[in-house]
């Protein structure tokens, strides 16, 4: 069965903007709208494949997830965070205070 279409599908395929400051074939990193801190943006999969929540993952996503992360350090570094550091987040379900159910990991700093 197709998945329901999210929020974080319409910023893929640009049919709603986001400031998108990182893009490759897996996923795309763009600045959150309601940032928490000076630099605050998201990672996320272009391809959900089940992932609408971190409890959701299974052995066949270990590399995308891995993926995400190593982004989410990657460009943590061109936006300035690599000496001071930063915050990952990934929240998951109602009580993680999740809204968006699409995989995403915040990146928080400065
Ligand atoms: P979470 O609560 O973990 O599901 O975080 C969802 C985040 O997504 C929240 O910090 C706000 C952000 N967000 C929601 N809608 C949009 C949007 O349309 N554009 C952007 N750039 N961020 C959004």
């Amino acid at each position: 069965m197709a998945e329901a279409d999210t929020l974080f599908d319409k910023i893929v395929r640009k049919e709603i903007p986001a400031d998108i400051i990182y893009e490759d074939e897996t996923c795309l990193a763009f600045r959150d709208i309601a940032p928490t801190a000076k630099t605050h943006f998201l990672v996320i999969p272009k391809n959900r494949d089940g992932l609408s929540r971190l409890s959701k993952a299974e052995s066949r996503h270990e590399t995308l997830i891995g993926h995400l992360l190593v982004v989410a350090a990657k460009v943590a570094k061109e936006e300035g965070l690599g000496e001071d550091g930063f915050r990952t987040v990934i929240n998951d379900g109602k009580h993680g205070c999740q809204s968006v159910y699409h995989l995403h990991v915040h990146v928080i700093g400065g």
